[in-house]
């Protein structure tokens, strides 16, 4: 057949129809045209250089694999060429109408269904070419095959239902797309859109892409290499480059996987976590790529949520290429590319923990926070998270931290809680009245000392099948407690008991009930929380938010020590001079609330102290 002259063509009805999808609806942004033809064009060139390993006679063998771009700003128009393997005028044709041919009724099925569920029914030239259309006045396809001999052709159209073909003498081997834009579009006819277009989308395509004869893509592709052949330096230079970062990494994961999904990735914690000067709250950074081209740049599924600190990419050739932000076709897929990879980063922390024990204890100084959201919040992954969490404790040094595995270990056989206690710091806890019990009777008690640790502690609730229980409950009981040796002056059960009573009537509505406890060992008293559904701590949140309830006078239980010398004290006061006992007994209930953390208005505490100076 002569070819010679220009020949007119209809489009298919399918063509049309898939055409009328791309312009409108598939992509939500005009630019990322720019992406889909560039990465047509990486795929050409690869497929060239896959098929010289075999053909020797090919058309100019000589040519560089590069792909070139050039803007036009007066005459408007945008040209991309590549030296890929380029098309004969019949695959001109047959290109064009490939998805047409080979499922686009299903894909066009899926579209109207409301395309949640789109697979990759899309190949690797597919409907990107005409994302075009989105900014074309008129498209016009320079193509010479690399097979010797064959013609090359321009093949024109202005999207709207035919195309020409014809032709051509002076083209290379590839493919040069010239692109006239539509008047609202001239912004693609200027060289610096259209290199902020590719340094986003297109910075680690395979092959040198110049723009105006300048190279623009001059990373690599990092994650695509076995680790072995790459430095830390190139990691972290990498690590700079991607999140845009001037720290140091702390940690980096470099994997992949093939089931159930194909995955390469390279993550990375940085040095610091910025969430902890008050900063911004982070988000998502780890970017989604298809083959080396950008999908998302901040995917909001891909990780979970207290994964938002890490920083890198995941490179997935299961993803269709025209995924885009709000488009996302493939909820099911990213959803497992998350479950992977969050299982995945779990380990890598488990690992760490074990083999390089201080650095990891230094990322959780840093990030612990964020596994403490994780394992209140993710309940997917709680169970393995818990297991990464550190706290100081009775047992450990000040600055040392347990995991509960190793404070499981450690407690004795009668043992069937895990006791933890709230406080400031260290320092506040182990002078505080709660302890002593506890330490008298050899039960070990993690320190939390953050806002967050009371939220943690309750979502998680076990660990190992034991129940996480605050030693300042008013639930704890010590019954196996080994009695402290009775000595001389101690009061009587029955004296105790009648105190407790009397502490009752004179403190009134302040307090719910009064014992005397075996939990003490040299404070006089020590208040536990009366009210089950607020902790001392969630009541100084809620007043710091101004929330209702708070305002509630506190109410506590007031546990006794009937071997302190202040109790034998007051127990004798009652009878012998009973205003000053009462002035005492307000006294030991304020100082118990103190240690509670729930002590709120001192303005009566003043004058009673004055009042009981006096008495001395
Ligand atoms: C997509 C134009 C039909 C090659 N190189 C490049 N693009 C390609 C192919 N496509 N298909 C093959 C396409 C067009 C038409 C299909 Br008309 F770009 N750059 Cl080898």
């Amino acid at each position: 057949m002569s070819t010679a002259t220009p020949q007119k063509f209809e489009f298919q009805a399918e063509i049309k129809q898939l055409l009328d999808i791309v312009i409108h609806s598939l992509y939500t942004e005009k630019e990322i045209f720019v992406r889909e033809l560039v990465s047509n064009a990486s795929d050409a060139i690869e497929k060239f250089r896959h098929l010289q390993l075999t053909e020797k006679d090919v058309a100019d063998d000589q040519l560089a694999l590069e792909i070139n771009l050039t803007t036009d700003d007066t005459a408007k128009t945008l040209t991309l060429q590549d030296a890929g393997l380029g098309m004969t005028r019949a695959e001109l044709i047959e290109n064009l109408g490939t998805i047409a041919h080979s499922g686009s009724k299903a894909f066009l099925k899926a579209l109207s269904e409301g395309g949640q569920k789109n697979s990759n029914l899309i190949g690797q030239f597919g409907v990107g070419f005409y994302s075009a259309f989105m900014v074309a006045k008129t498209v016009k396809v320079y193509s010479r095959s690399w097979k010797k001999d064959e013609p090359a052709h321009v093949w024109t159209s202005d999207g709207s239902g035919s195309y020409e073909i014809e032709e051509v003498d002076d083209q290379q081997r590839g493919t040069k797309i010239v692109i006239e834009l539509k008047d609202d579009c001239g912004e693609f006819a200027t060289e610096g859109r259209i290199k902020e277009i590719l340094e986003r989308y297109s910075a680690f395509v395979s092959f040198p892409v110049n723009l105006g004869g300048k190279l623009i893509n001059t990373v690599q592709a990092l994650w695509l290499r076995s680790k072995s052949e790459i430095t830390d330096e190139q990691y972290t230079e990498f690590y700079k480059f991607q999140a845009h970062a001037y720290d140091e990494p702390r940690l980096r994961l470099h994997f992949s996987a093939d089931a159930p999904l194909q995955i390469n990735a390279l993550l990375f914690v940085p040095k610091d976590n910025t969430e902890k000067f008050g900063m911004a709250r982070l988000e998502p950074s780890v970017s989604l790529f298809c083959r080396k081209v950008l999908i998302d740049s901040k995917p909001k599924d891909l990780l979970p949520e207290w994964l938002r600190f890490l920083k890198g990419v995941v490179d997935s050739e299961d993803l269709p290429l025209n995924i885009s932000r709000e488009t996302m076709q493939d909820r099911a897929l990213v959803e497992k590319l998350n479950k992977v990879i969050t299982k995945r980063f779990i380990k890598f922390l488990s690992e760490e923990a074990k083999n390089r024990t201080e650095a990891y204890n230094e990322f959780y100084a840093e990030f612990g926070v964020f596994l403490k959201e994780g394992a209140a919040l993710d309940y997917a992954h709680k169970d393995e998270i818990v297991k990464l969490l550190r706290f100081e404790s009775s047992l450990t040094e000040k600055g040392k931290t347990t995991s509960l595995a190793e404070y499981v270990t450690r407690m004795g056989a009668e043992q069937k809680e895990i006791y933890f206690l709230m406080g400031p710091n260290r320092a506040a806890i182990e002078s505080g009245p709660y302890l002593e019990g506890f330490k008298a009777r050899n039960l070990e008690v993690l320190f939390c000392y953050e806002a967050v640790d009371e939220y943690v502690m309750s979502n998680v609730r076990e660990f190992d099948g034991k129940k996480l229980v605050a030693a300042d409950h008013a639930d704890v009981k010590l019954a196996d407690a080994p009695k402290p040796p009775a000595a001389e002056g101690d009061l009587s059960e029955d004296d105790a008991k009648a105190l407790a009573e009397w502490l009752k009537t004179t403190l009134g509505d302040r307090v719910g009930e009064v014992k005397a406890s075996d939990r003490l060992v040299d404070s006089p008293a020590l208040a536990v929380n009366a009210d089950k559904f607020m902790s001392p701590q969630m009541r100084r949140m809620m007043k710091a938010m101004n929330k209702d309830g708070a305002d509630a006078p506190v109410k506590v239980n007031l546990e006794i020590n009937p071997r302190s010398a202040v109790i034998k004290h007051l127990a004798a006061a009652r009878t012998a001079a009973p205003e000053k006992a009462a002035l005492i007994a307000e006294q030991i209930l304020d100082n118990s609330l103190i240690s509670a953390g729930l002590f709120e208005d001192p303005s009566k505490m003043v004058a009673r102290l004055y009042k009981l100076l006096e008495t001395v």
